[in-house]
């Protein structure tokens, strides 16, 4: 295993879990679930939107942390509550997240080997929440080409990348479509917590 990747399968019951893809969806009235366009002009697969003071985006312009929704202009929506409970009780010695990015996976979508590095300070970790359909992880190392491996993040799992995986290469080789009844319209919600400036 990775250094630093740190793995909490089951984490949430089943009942939190339905809370928590619930708290975003509604939130997602508000901040609609947005395709991005990378720099280099392709549109991702994965839908976001954002949750708390600030959320990552992209751009042709690029890659950065904002406040405020690209399409409506609005703040993102509050922090869930569960989501600061979850970053205390898994890194209780990090400064609060200031950002929360809610990655929907519909069918087919994935996310292609990348590094969370559009961060103020990598001493903070990012945590993951998995809800929904099961995915295909895959992480590796600092540089990219080097030795991966492979795993499955269920409904209800987190994970963290800290230490030396904080700025390992990750990303999501495919969804098993089916393999969850909790998302509504079936797929994907990742939520990923972090600590952007
Ligand atoms: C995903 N996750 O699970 C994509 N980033 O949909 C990430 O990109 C990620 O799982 C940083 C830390 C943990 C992650
Ligand atoms: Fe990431």
């Amino acid at each position: 295993m990775v250094e630093g990747f740190i793995f909490h399968p089951g984490a949430l019951s089943r009942p939190e879990q339905e809370a928590l893809a619930a708290e975003v969806f509604v939130a997602a009235e508000d901040a609609p679930f947005w395709q991005p366009v990378v720099p280099g002009g392709k549109a991702m697969s994965v839908r976001m939107t954002g949750l708390g003071p600030l959320s990552w985006v992209s751009d042709l312009k690029g890659y950065r942390y904002e406040a405020r929704h690209p399409q409506t202009g609005k703040p993102w929506p509050p922090m869930p509550p569960m989501l600061l409970a979850l970053w205390r009780r898994y890194a209780p010695e990090a400064p609060e997240p200031d950002a929360c990015l809610a990655n929907l996976y519909r069918e087919g979508a994935k996310m292609g080997l990348h590094q969370d590095k559009d961060e103020a300070d990598f001493s903070a970790p990012v945590l993951s929440v998995s809800l929904g359909d099961t995915a295909v992880f895959r992480i590796g190392g600092t540089t990219r080409g080097g030795p991966t491996r492979s795993v499955r993040l269920s409904s209800g799992d987190v994970c963290l990348l800290t230490g030396p995986a904080r700025l390992a290469f990750h990303g999501i080789d495919r969804v098993l479509a089916g393999s969850s009844t909790l998302i509504p319209g079936g797929g994907r919600l990742n939520l990923t917590l972090r600590r952007a400036r």
